[in-house]
This record gives structure tokens, C-alpha cells and sequence, in this order.
């Protein structure tokens, strides 16, 4: 049996998703968009650069969800995107139709299904999809902390001119202007980070962090950022399909956990066989502990305009 994968968007985000999964030959892909021609035009692209990449995963496009029968997994990009001047809470209103159709559908045609939602306000989008998929807390999930601990991971080898690879980076919080980058868990080749750098370039590098979508919207102009959300995703159907339980930081439905009671935010969690399978509570301080629950106060209140 060959793994199948739905992307939903076959925009920047959608796109990139499924060549990164069909090049690290991880399943064969759906790619779906309501824009006709488009998915079906890229996955075609994409699908004859196998025979130079050397890969034979299929990939095909598609307006409707047929194709996307018996899939195993589904990354959600579908959804408007930020221009400058916007938030990402901008995109609420209609990302909560756009998420809600797509989900809904998807669900129709594959029974066994793990949701990997990555479209904005990121946060409620999971929510969303929660509500209308009916499937349990360990099957739908977002990705932002991995995307928000490699920016900081990226900062920090800049600052020291190291392997990115050897640093370690925990951004716990909302995918928003509340995240909550842990500096005390942050660490380079085990040494913790606040050996290595100074108090003023830390704080820096943490504001920079916290600002990093907002700086690729900036120079973009007419989009948001695609490279890296695309490989933190793909990072997450890596883990799940190889069952490799990776700790991985990802916007997770907390019960109780970190004082949070039905809501999405970013934790780092343990990705398997089983979806998200564990929730990893770390001591935090005080300081740290209030970060959270501010960061969790801004996703409730966007969770109160939702109306599915
Ligand atoms: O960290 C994160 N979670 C994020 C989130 C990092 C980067 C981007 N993030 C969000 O992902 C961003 O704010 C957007 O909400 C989504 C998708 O971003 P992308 O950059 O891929 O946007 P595009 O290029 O505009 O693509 C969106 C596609 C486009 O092709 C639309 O035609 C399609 O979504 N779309 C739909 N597809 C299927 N079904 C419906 N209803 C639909 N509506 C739009």
C-alpha cells in the first residue's frame, strides 16, 4: 500500500509542501485548489521533475476531493495570506469559511485521517479544524513553533557563525506577537545560550524571532513566507509517517496542560504513528508561565469570534 498525502492550497505554502514530500519520497501527494488548472498544472510539473530528481512518488492536482480517497494525511494550507500592514488575526473571517469547507470535505473521503493545519490565524484555524473534522485532540494539529524556533535557530548561527544544526530553539506560545521564545531551553551543542551570547543580542535576536514573519512580508510585499513553513510541515509528516517521535514544537489542543484548557497553543510535543501522541510540560518561571498565559488569552479571544 503507498502512502497517499492531501495538500489543500496550491498556493506558495501548498505547493512547496508537496515537492518537499514527493522529493524525500515520503508518500504520493493530492494536491487540491479551487482555482482551476492550477493544481493540476503544478502537480503535473512536478511529477515529470521525478524523472530527473529520481524520485517516483505520484503527484496529481485536483479541483474536487475524489482523488484524495484514503489518504493518511492532510496538511491544510488553503487560505489568504498576509499583505503588509496586516495580522496574521487579519485573516480570520475568511479563513474560517476557507478552512471549514476544505476540512469538512476532506473528511468525507478518508476515514483515518491526521490533519496538519498550517493556515492563519493559525491558532483558531486548528480549532476550527478540530470542530469540524469531529476527530480526536492527537489527530488535528498545527505547525508554527517549529517554523518560529528555526528562525531563531537561523539568528542565533548568524550571531555566532556556527551550524545552524548544532542549535536548539523552543518558541512555546500562539503563533502570533505573544510567542513566547524560550531562551533558558535554547542551547548550542548543549551549551546554554546565555553563556554564549550577551543579555542586549539576545533580546534582539528574540524581538527579530517574534517579528520574522512580519520581516519576509515586508520584502515579499505580495505574500508570506513559503520556504521555511513549507519544510517545518513536511518536517512534522516526516515524524508521524516514520513513527520517528520526534520533540517537536507544535500548536496542540491543551487540556489542562500549562494551566490551558481547551485551546490550541504551541508546546513542544512528541510526533508518532499515532499522531501527536504526548504533550511535554517543561518547568517554566514565572515569567515564562505569564508569557504563556497571555499568549493563550490572545488565541481564546480569537476563538470567541469563530462561528462554526
Ligand atoms: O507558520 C505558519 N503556520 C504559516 C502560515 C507560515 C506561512 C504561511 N501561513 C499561512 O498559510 C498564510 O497566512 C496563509 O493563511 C496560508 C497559505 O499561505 P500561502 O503563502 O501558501 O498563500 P497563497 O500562496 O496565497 O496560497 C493559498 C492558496 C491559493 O492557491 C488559493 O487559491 C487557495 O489557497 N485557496 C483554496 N484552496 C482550496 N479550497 C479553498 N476553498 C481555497 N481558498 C483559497
Amino acid at each position: 500500500m503507498r502512502t497517499k498525502i492531501t495538500v489543500i492550497g496550491a498556493g506558495n505554502v501548498g505547493a512547496t509542501t508537496a515537492q518537499r514530500i514527493v522529493e524525500q519520497q515520503l508518500g504520493d501527494v493530492v494536491l487540491v485548489d479551487v482555482v482551476e488548472g492550477v493544481p493540476q498544472g503544478k502537480g503535473l510539473d512536478m511529477y515529470q521533475s521525478g524523472a530527473v530528481e529520481g524520485f517516483d512518488m505520484k503527484i496529481v492536482g485536483a479541483n474536487n476531493y475524489e482523488e484524495t480517497a484514503g489518504s493518511s494525511i492532510c496538511v491544510m494550507t488553503a487560505g489568504l495570506a498576509r499583505k503588509p500592514g496586516m495580522s496574521r488575526d487579519d485573516l480570520l473571517k475568511k479563513n474560517e469559511e476557507i478552512v471549514a469547507d476544505c476540512i469538512s470535505k476532506v473528511c468525507r473521503h478518508s476515514r483515518d485521517l491526521t490533519i496538519i493545519v498550517v493556515t492563519n490565524p493559525l491558532d483558531a484555524m486548528c480549532e476550527v479544524a478540530r470542530r469540524v473534522s469531529k476527530l480526536p485532540k492527537n489527530k488535528v494539529f498545527g505547525m508554527a513553533g517549529i517554523l518560529d524556533s528555526a528562525r531563531m535557530r537561523a539568528f542565533i548561527a548568524m550571531e555566532l557563525n556556527v551550524s545552524m544544526t548544532n542549535i536548539h530553539a523552543t518558541v512555546l506560545g500562539g503563533h502570533g506577537d505573544t510567542m513566547v521564545p524560550l531562551t533558558r531551553y535554547c542551547t548550542v551543542a548543549g551549551v546554554p545560550i546565555t553563556e554564549l551570547i550577551a543579555p542586549d543580542r539576545l533580546a534582539a535576536i528574540v524581538k527579530r524571532t517574534a517579528g520574522g514573519g512580519a520581516e519576509i512580508v515586508n520584502f515579499l510585499k505580495t505574500g508570506s513566507a513559503y520556504y521555511a513553513p513549507s519544510a517545518a510541515a513536511v518536517e512534522m509528516v516526516d515524524s508521524i509517517l516514520k513513527d520517528k517521535k520526534k520533540i517537536l514544537p507544535c500548536a496542540a489542543y491543551l487540556e489542562g496542560e500549562y494551566g490551558v484548557n481547551g485551546l490550541y497553543v504551541g508546546v513542544p510535543v512528541v510526533l508518532g504513528a499515532n499522531g501527536l501522541e504526548r504533550v511535554i510540560e517543561l518547568k517554566l518561571t514565572a515569567d515564562e508561565a505569564a508569557a504563556l498565559k497571555k499568549s493563550a488569552d490572545s488565541v481564546a479571544e480569537l476563538c470567541g469570534l469563530l462561528t462554526c
